[in-house]
């Protein structure tokens, strides 16, 4: 069985989480689905990123530990997730004791490898990424000189003793690897990024610091907490049971990361060199997203222009929700929010696509069929409509392009709804003709309610039982379920509530 890992970013816990965030975690949550119903061995991972200046500055600020903080914060994470059904099977938070276990291991081993070590460090600090500048990286706004060119906001001087990670050493072995394993980096634009940052250059990256308190040790001089990065990467391992033999880290290690483009440089630079130098193997894949942005600019907690995605699926539902956000924009690319545009793509294909395709076979099979479904016919015209959108949508799946994935699916939607309107069942009178046509479209429904359900689960969970089907799609395993000629004659077709009302 081939076991899939994912991960998300571990987010900041500054503020409750945007609609950015949730962008990457809808987005792993229905690859993971995906891959379930592929028959895989599946470990989803998300969590939250607690230790840092930021925090213990916040805490400072409000007079409170930074503990207090974060365990106010992290829980609103996982309630979001919850409420927009993201099925993760772990939660980590970079405050447990299993955490702070396996940043200690990964730390010691790249230090007895040689490749931490003490230096002096003075330079220009951006306390929101957490990073460290050249004044060349730096610009000008508003007439305010270094300013982070992510966070738009000056960057503060800092000097201290700190250890460092010797990431010049690992330029070739990094542009080696890249070379070896092509497709690693996804999509190939935001990979030759990557490279790009590779190839212009490693310099030593500080991992330590002194002035810090709110982190994690040094395991070998206790004067020092780790640096917010290899703390925060370190996650990926420790959910899985790096470092405790009792637990299955083997099982899921490699892991498929989905990041946003703002941390390439800590994931696909940073990260592997630490493994290399650990002695782990590198990650299976590193799929890199765009950004959400409004009006053109990104969102995000520090810009201050946040979407609450709860606030949204008031109106539009979870899964109304969740389908915007994956099949909007290509993976890699940015998307570009507004409420109309969501409101757009919610009518046209959920509404009057989705929602009518399964209301319309509802109602006909009560009419004319006495609410009972027919056998498809083994060589209907839909069936080759079927066969290409499994094939399209896995491949799409399959590529990390959810986008792609699911306008194959809407393919076989559009296919149904023609195939209905052409044959006109309900002008017909009952009988034989009429029992074949809705066969052929409840198979293509059952076929349709297995390809949506990673981005729609409980919609293809309604329209599942409507056609009468017992237990749950997402048990479900292709490419065999969704052979041409599985649907159940006999079965009771029910209508229900409409799927999708329409949004005016
Ligand atoms: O960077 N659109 O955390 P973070 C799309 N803790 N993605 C967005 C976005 C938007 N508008 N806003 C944010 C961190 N993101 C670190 C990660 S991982 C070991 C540590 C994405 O809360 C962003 O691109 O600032 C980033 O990848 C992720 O959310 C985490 O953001």
């Amino acid at each position: 069985m081939t076991s899939t890992y994912v991960t998300t970013p571990i987010y900041y816990v500054n503020a409750e989480p945007p609609l950015g965030l949730a962008y990457t975690t809808i987005f792993g949550d229905a690859l993971t689905r995906w891959a379930r119903l592929m028959g895989d061995d599946v470990y989803y991972l998300t969590g939250t990123d607690e230790h840092g200046l930021k925090i213990q500055q916040s805490a400072e600020a409000a007079g409170v530990t930074p503990q207090e903080i974060t365990d106010g914060i992290a829980p609103k994470f996982a309630a979001a997730w919850e409420r927009l059904n993201i099925a993760n099977d772990d939660f980590i938070r970079t405050t447990e004791q299993r955490h702070k276990d396996a940043v200690a291991e990964l730390l010691q081993r790249c230090y007895d490898a040689g490749d931490i070590e003490l230096d002096t460090f003075a330079g220009k600090y951006c306390v929101a990424c957490e990073e460290y500048y050249q004044d060349d990286e730096l610009v000008e706004i508003d007439g305010t000189p270094d300013c982070c060119p992510t966070h738009q906001r000056p960057v503060e001087y800092f000097e201290e003793e700190n250890y460092f990670f010797r990431l010049s050493r690992f330029e070739d072995r990094l542009l080696d690897y890249y070379a070896a394993h092509p497709g690693a980096l996804t999509p190939e634009h935001r990979g030759n990024e990557a490279l790009g940052l590779i190839r212009s250059g490693l310099r030593d990256f500080s991992i330590s610091r002194t002035s810090l308190e709110w982190g994690i040790p040094l395991p070998w001089d206790a004067d020092h907490v780790t640096y917010v990065w290899f703390d925060a990467l370190t996650n990926y391992l420790a959910a899985i049971g790096f470092g405790d033999d009792s637990k299955d880290y083997a099982r899921w290690w490699p892991a498929t990361h989905l990041i946003g483009k703002d941390i390439v440089r800590q994931h696909c630079v940073y990260w592997p060199a630490m493994l290399m130098s650990a002695g782990i193997e590198l990650p299976a894949r590193w799929a890199i997203g765009g950004w959400l942005l409004v009006g053109g600019e990104k969102m995000s907690k520090t810009s201050g222009n946040v979407v609450n995605p709860l606030d949204l699926i008031d109106d539009i539902g979870v899964d109304g929700f969740r389908y915007y956000v994956l099949a909007d924009t290509a993976y890699g690319n940015d998307g570009d929010f507004s409420y109309e545009g969501l409101v757009g793509r919610y009518n046209a294909d959920l509404a009057n696509n989705l929602g009518n395709l399964a209301a319309r076979v509802a109602t006909v099979v009560a009419k004319k069929c006495d609410g009972v479904g027919s056998a498809p016919s083994p060589d209907s015209a839909l069936a080759e409509a079927a066969a290409t959108a499994v094939a399209d949508s896995t491949a799409g799946w399959a590529d990390v392009q959810p986008s792609r994935a699911l306008d194959a699916t809407w393919g076989l939607i559009r296919a149904t709804n023609a195939y209905l309107e052409q044959n006109e069942p309900w002008k017909a009178d009952p009988g034989a003709e009429v029992d074949a046509v809705m066969g052929d479209a409840l198979e293509a429904l059952r076929i349709i309610a297995i390809l949506v359900s990673p981005a729609v689960p409980d919609t293809a969970q309604a329209v599942w039982e409507r056609i009468g089907m017992a237990g749950a799609v997402a048990d479900q395993r292709l490419p065999d379920a969704a052979t041409w000629g599985g649907y159940a004659a006999g079965s009771a077709v029910t209508k229900g509530d409409p799927l999708f009302p329409r949004i005016s």
